[in-house]
């Protein structure tokens, strides 16, 4: 009875680490960041550009300018997408204490995930959020350079919805059709008359 207790415990284990694991489990989403329009606050010189951060290479590299806080790295997927994993490749250089955000207009932003304990390497996240740009957004660099990453990844689908507050939209006004609000008003026979008539 021991042994078999022992070997439940070994299962439990292995249950516990695969269930672990799938913390950091790639979705099933494609990547939809590869080769978009990118813009970052700042670079550290020619060949460390935005673009090399989603060119497809792990020998590129987009780097910001070295010693200052925040930088970021902003993705345009070019449409709304729903956003479900986010891949950042660090290279020597990387954040300490960052953010993942996603936002519709490139101005609001919402954040899909933080960190204070960034150690570099791969961080391989699974986010849930929607949006058109995506950014990694950096306020403490794990080294006195600045922040650089080899490639910045983002999966997902396009089709999202957009938050409440940017789908409001004003339909066209229908021709030989009153505004709603004016047709609320009185008929014209009930309104006083204008004076001087
Ligand atoms: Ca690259």
């Amino acid at each position: 009875m021991v042994g078999r207790r022992t070997a439940l415990g070994a299962l439990g284990l292995v249950l516990g680490l695969l269930a672990a694991g799938t913390i950091s489990a790639s979705a099933a989403d494609p990547l939809v960041s590869g080769g978009k329009a990118v813009t970052a606050s700042s670079i550290e010189g020619l060949g460390f550009e935005a673009a090399k951060a989603v060119d497809g290479s792990t020998s590129t590299r987009w780097a910001s300018v070295e010693g200052h806080d925040p930088e970021w790295l902003r993705v345009d997927l070019g449409s709304t997408h729903t956003i479900s994993r986010v891949k950042l490749n660090w290279e020597v250089a990387y954040a300490k204490t960052y953010r993942v955000q996603t936002s519709s207009d490139g101005s609001t932003w919402t954040d899909v995930y933080s960190t204070s304990a960034g150690d570099g390497g791969v961080d391989d996240l699974t986010v849930s959020g929607s949006g058109r740009y995506v950014r990694v957004y950096g306020t403490a660099r794990g080294t006195t350079y600045g922040y650089s990453l080899w490639e910045f990844e983002v999966y997902g689908v396009g089709g999202g919805t957009n938050p409440p507050t940017t789908t409001t939209t004003t339909p066209p006004p229908v021709p030989g059709r009153r505004p709603a609000e004016v047709q609320a008003r009185p008929p014209v026979g009930q309104q006083p008359r204008p004076a001087g008539r």
